[in-house]
């Protein structure tokens, strides 16, 4: 690994590459593989290859257990998962989500011709600022969809007042929040229902998948006929429903990599803390944290710039590029700037400032299993050397 003491050392000032190789946000995180080969000599062996069969079935119950919830239904993604939940729901008309989120969010509305209404966040979370939320109810408001941003609950019990004082339904994205907690309690109990992503980016993954958690009961019976064309047995169709199942080779993968979890948080959380004390004391610069009360999975290491940042956003991503370090804008330019939001609601802007702040200035540094301490520390000095200007 080379030196990297003063700016000359920089790739972008003509010096090689810190990595030979690409280093991502999001590499994934793999448990045994012998263990997920032994599952498809079984899968092979049945001949099960998808509708309910048994791995599913056990991959569900596992999940609901982790996350103390009654119900997992699982799903071929995050995106059909919040689809169908939508839909289970009921919502129709406007519903209020963040424009501070991954496209998905906003486009699952969308593609059920209900319109997604973009509310402010928090700018020290991240997360939907409730007062932002109220602002934006209309007649025509039916829910609210608050989104767990980088593992990290929403306001849910402000969220949660709100809707009953309004009438509405609460339903969580909780894409990033796998095993992540609020006050104590496992993310998958609040609101309606809570949706999860097992993309292979995410801190757990099944290559591709998705579930909805919830306590209720008919809720979940609806989600179950929903994923499977609203098939009740043989021939009998008694539901309006799509294709969103969940294949045995993905539940297979999702039942090796729990038996993993524990090791990528940890390793997620000691890369957080290297990055964290390997930054700490540079002027311009913030890196979100954990509250260690609550469980973390640490999945994301988001760097935010300040006003006095010496250097541009966009300078950090070119220089860390430059080094095979592909560091991300998430979620840059915020929802309500690409299509086709932005030319339905050209002014959204202006009832957002604090996206659109908050948008320019985050760098998500890379992390998880793939990324080791040795990296982890290159990494930080690049950025020291760049944000000193020595
Ligand atoms: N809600 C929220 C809040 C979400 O964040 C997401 C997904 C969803 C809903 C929807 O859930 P899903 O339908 O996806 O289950 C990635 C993911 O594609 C997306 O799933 C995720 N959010 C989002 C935060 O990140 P991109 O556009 O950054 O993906 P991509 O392909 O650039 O991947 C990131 C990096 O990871 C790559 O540079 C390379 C590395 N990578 C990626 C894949 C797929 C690997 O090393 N191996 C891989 O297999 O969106």
């Amino acid at each position: 690994m080379k030196q990297i003491l003063v700016s000359q050392d920089l790739a972008i000032n003509g010096a090689p590459p810190a990595f030979d190789q690409p280093l991502h946000v999001g590499g994934p995180n793999i448990g045994s593989r012998e263990a997920f080969l032994q599952y498809i000599e079984e899968i092979f062996d049945s001949r099960r290859l998808s509708n309910n069969g048994p791995l599913v079935q056990e991959f569900e119950r596992r999940i609901a257990i982790h996350h103390g919830v009654k119900h997992c239904v699982a799903m071929c993604n995050g995106t059909v998962a919040l689809e169908i939940a939508i839909r289970a729901l009921g919502l129709q008309g406007e519903v209020i989500v963040p424009s501070y989120t991954f496209i998905a969010t906003a486009h699952a509305l969308y593609w059920q011709a209900i319109t997604p209404v973009f509310a402010d966040i928090d700018p020290a979370t991240h997360n939907l600022d409730p007062d932002a939320v109220r602002r934006m109810i209309t007649p025509r408001t039916t829910g609210i969809i608050g989104v767990h941003l980088w593992g990290r609950a929403a306001p849910i019990d402000e969220l949660q007042a709100i809707a009953d004082e309004h009438g509405l339904k609460l339903m969580f994205d909780a894409a990033h929040a796998f095993g992540c907690s609020y006050k104590g309690r496992m993310i998958g109990n609040f609101g309606a229902c809570e949706v999860l992503s097992f993309h292979a980016t995410k801190f757990f993954n099944t290559f591709e998948g998705g579930a909805v958690l919830t306590n209720d009961d008919e809720l979940a019976g609806a989600m179950r006929l929903m994923r499977n064309f609203g098939f009740s047995g043989f021939d009998n169709v008694i539901h309006p429903g799509t294709n969103g199942k969940m294949i045995e080779i993905v539940a297979a993968m999702g039942l090796v990599n729990l038996d993993a979890i524990d090791s990528v948080i940890e390793a997620n959380r000691h890369n957080y803390e290297v990055y964290h004390k390997g930054l700490s004391g540079l002027s311009g610069i913030s890196l979100l944290q954990y509250d260690e009360n609550e469980r973390n999975n640490y999945q994301y290491v988001v760097m935010e710039l300040g006003e006095d940042c010496p250097v541009s956003r966009d300078q950090i991503i070119q220089a860390l590029h430059a080094e095979n370090i592909l560091a991300r804008r998430y979620f840059w330019p915020g929802c309500h700037n690409m299509q086709p939001y932005r030319e339905l609601f050209p002014h959204a802007g202006l009832s957002l400032p604090i996206t659109q702040q908050v948008a320019d200035r985050v760098v998500v540094l890379p992390t998880g299993t793939s990324v080791d301490i040795e990296r982890v520390s290159t990494i930080y000095k690049i950025l020291r050397v760049l944000l000193k200007g020595q």
